[in-house]
């Protein structure tokens, strides 16, 4: 049986929830015949990161999918690339506000993500759901947290499959805000579904 990682994230930035780890928990046991392994992460860098491969090197899985909020951005997108940069003027929730360091020292510039980006960015689109690439994962916690995982790979030689995806704010977090873009909590997980199944068919 396929193992899938997939990760979501605690609340940040003064929200008091965060869509990627809500719609993450509602995802299914099983994806095609594939078990998923549904995991919470502080937005925290480091720590994030460590906690991920931890659980990578208990599970071997072989696909990881780390989904994190992005507000701001009007549909799902599926992130092309993660760099060996973390820079936030922003802290994170445990105060780090880091300026231009490696997530790695030493490591590559950057690792693309072993997910099919467009097969992912097609699936989700054909199930309903707004979705693209992203050619960038920032320089915050999710950036650095999809390149721990990409590295983690390459190095161990273990898991097929790693990537990113961004989700939008969630509707409930945007009632207030009316000109900001976001999506149902159930779109979301469409479209993660989606998304999922289409690694573990071509996995
Ligand atoms: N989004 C942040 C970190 C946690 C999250 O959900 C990011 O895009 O870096």
């Amino acid at each position: 049986m396929r193992r899938v990682l997939v990760t979501g994230f605690e609340p940040f930035g003064g929200e008091t929830t965060n869509p990627s780890w809500e719609a993450v928990k509602s995802l299914p046991d099983t994806i095609d015949g594939a078990g998923l392994d549904l995991l919470q992460v502080p937005v925290t860098f480091g720590v994030s990161g460590d906690m991920v491969v931890a659980r990578m090197r208990e599970t071997s899985p072989d696909i990881v999918i780390c989904v994190g909020q992005a507000a701001g951005r009007c549909g799902i997108t599926v992130e092309r690339v993660a760099i060996d940069i973390a820079d936030s003027e922003s802290e994170d929730n445990a105060g780090l506000s880091p300026a231009d360091e490696p997530v790695v020292d030493g490591g590559p510039a950057a690792y693309l993500a072993t997910l099919p980006i467009k097969d992912c960015v097609e699936a989700s689109r054909a199930a309903g759901v707004p979705c693209s690439v992203s050619n960038s994962a920032g320089t915050y916690v999710c950036n650095q947290l999809m390149y721990r995982v990409l590295h983690e790979q390459a190095v161990s030689g273990l898991g097929v499959m790693g990537g990113f995806v961004h989700v939008p704010l969630s509707s409930s977090q945007a009632l207030t805000r009316p000109q900001t873009p976001s999506m149902s909590l159930g779109a979301m997980r469409a479209g993660l579904e989606a998304i999922v199944s289409t690694c573990v068919r071509s996995c």
